[in-house]
């Protein structure tokens, strides 16, 4: 069920509790702003996701409130984890949904990274 990217953050949300290590996951990554773990229905040879430390819903939420420190480093680690898979050289694809349109199902900010195939042209 998608979301509506304006609600106010739930500290319940289902990434929010693998942040807190209350669920488990696979993680791949982690430092002071992010954690990556494999996404649990992977549509790619490499899907990852990576979260934001911090408390927000969306990437519209983040980019409004987060920290420069904040947002420069979750940048940074996404980046890392792309370089750890060494997805560089045969290119990756970074994804970030947004509230209901877009199909957002988790209300705490993901960025979707896929890679490991040739993936195609973007979708609209
Ligand atoms: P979306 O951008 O909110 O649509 O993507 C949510 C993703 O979170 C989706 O790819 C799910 O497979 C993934 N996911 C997960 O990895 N672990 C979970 O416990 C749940 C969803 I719920």
């Amino acid at each position: 069920m998608p979301i509506d990217a304006t609600q106010p953050y739930d500290d319940q949300n289902v990434f929010a509790r693998i942040l807190r290590g209350e669920i488990p996951s696979r993680r791949v990554y982690e430092d002071d702003y992010a954690v990556a773990f494999h996404d649990i229905a992977p549509v790619a040879p490499v899907h990852i996701l990576v979260v934001p430390r911090g408390a927000y819903v969306s990437w519209d939420d983040f980019s409004a409130r987060g920290s420069a420190e904040e947002i420069a480093g979750f940048v940074r680690a996404i980046g890392h984890v792309a370089r750890e898979h060494e997805l560089v050289a045969p290119g990756y694809r970074l994804l970030a949904n947004i509230g209901g349109d877009a199909g957002q199902e988790v209300p705490h900010l993901h960025v979707h990274l896929f890679g490991g195939r040739p993936l195609g042209p973007m979708l609209a």
